[in-house]
């Protein structure tokens, strides 16, 4: 099951709206040989089941399927995994977690049973519900996972008095920065960093990306121009905006002419798309997993409205000092039972910087 959840792991960032799965084909009968691997392909399909019995052939009768998510059983854009695996004739089907699809439900593991393939559900659950936690906000709550990245200076400051914030962190965060973005499904900021940063958002990785993450931009009153890089870019990468409902119509056509999705969310008491909106819209549209790279403002707004499921910080071994740009703007926070809790995953040196990673305390 370990090995395949590693195989899933790939799909992540490529897959939406699907979840990212593993499977991997077990004989037995001749000492435990591994006769097919397969994980979801990028945009979700051919299914992990189907790659791994393509590989498998014959190889497949009497084998144990080790899949990382309960096998579908609808008749969806696929035929169902379960009826391929039946008929490849698998003997035993270990399964670390059901799938909360309404279509699936628990049905894939009777349609096993009922085939005559014995079934045991929850090998390695916890690392399996980790791994597809965005798919699973989605189905369950009808949000994407946040992942809030920010590049800190020692002092937990993201730029200079004067907005300047380009390369904070070393060469070797920057690459690591760009992987997070492609296992993402979107990449998202506030207007108060895309007209300060005019960022690309893309991944520029050796090699590229096997589906581009949507680059998402928080701009209540449409303040994004045209000369900007996102929307010089959009025809090739998708790029939504979200809007405050009721924003200006003339500049809403401008941007769709350009090739931007432009997105309505519902406005709060200060005119911004209310957080809860905006991940609604967002999971809508099938993202399951959100990268949110600033400003301070979206970073605060999503924190207080309990919507950053994981930190992602990239600590510089430089110190700005007070005068410079908070991280995180005001949270009126009273009492320190009122802050927002993390707990600590990892630590660990990525060049001259340190990479923290928290997840939030439930
Ligand atoms: C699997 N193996 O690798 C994945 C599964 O639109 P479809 O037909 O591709 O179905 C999407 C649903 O299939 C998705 O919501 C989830 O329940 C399941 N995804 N199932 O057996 C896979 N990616
Ligand atoms: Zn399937």
């Amino acid at each position: 099951m370990r090995a395949a959840l590693a195989l899933a792991r790939r799909g992540l960032g490529l897959v939406w709206p699907n979840p990212a799965v593993g499977c991997v084909l077990v004989r037995p009968d001749l000492g435990g040989r591994v006769v097919g691997r397969g994980w979801t392909q990028p945009g979700g399909r051919p299914h992990a089941e189907t790659e791994a019995l393509a590989r498998a052939g014959e190889g497949a009768r009497g084998a144990t399927a080790h899949v990382t998510l309960e096998p579908c059983a609808h008749h969806g854009e696929t035929p169902p995994c379960v009826e391929a695996l039946i008929a490849a004739g698998i003997g035993r089907a270990v399964v670390a977690l059901e799938d909360p699809d309404p279509r699936v439900q628990g049905r894939g593991l009777s349609r096993l049973r009922e085939a005559g393939v014995s079934v045991s559900l929850g090998i390695c659950e916890g690392e399996a519900a980790d791994l597809n936690a965005g798919f699973l906000l989605r189905q369950r709550v009808g949000r994407p996972l946040f992942t809030l990245k920010s590049a800190l200076s020692l002092d937990g400051r993201i730029a200079l008095a004067g907005g300047t914030s380009k390369w904070i962190t070393g060469e070797v965060a920057r690459a690591h920065a760009h992987r997070l973005r492609d296992r993402h499904d979107g990449v998202m900021v506030g207007i108060g960093t895309a007209l300060a940063d005019d960022p690309e958002l893309t991944c520029r990785l050796p090699g590229g990306t096997r589906r581009p993450s949507v680059r998402i931009v928080v701009d209540s009153r449409l303040r994004l121009p045209s000369s900007s890089r996102l929307v010089r870019g959009a025809a090739d990468v998708p790029t939504w905006v979200i809007v405050a409902e009721g924003a200006e119509p003339k500049r809403r056509s401008e941007l769709v002419d350009r090739g931007v999705t432009v997105i309505e969310a519902e406005p709060g008491p200060d005119g911004r798309p209310l957080p809860a909106s905006l991940a609604r819209e967002l999971a809508k549209r099938g993202l399951t997993r959100v990268l949110v790279e600033g400003g301070g403002e979206l970073a605060a707004g999503l924190l207080k409205a309990g919507l950053v499921d994981r930190l992602v910080c990239f600590r510089a071994p430089r110190v700005i000092g007070g005068d410079g740009i908070a991280a995180i703007a005001g949270l009126g926070q009273g009492a320190l039972i009122d802050t927002k809790d993390f707990v600590r995953a990892d630590v660990r040196a990525v060049g001259v910087d340190l990479l923290e990673f928290y997840r939030r305390r439930d």
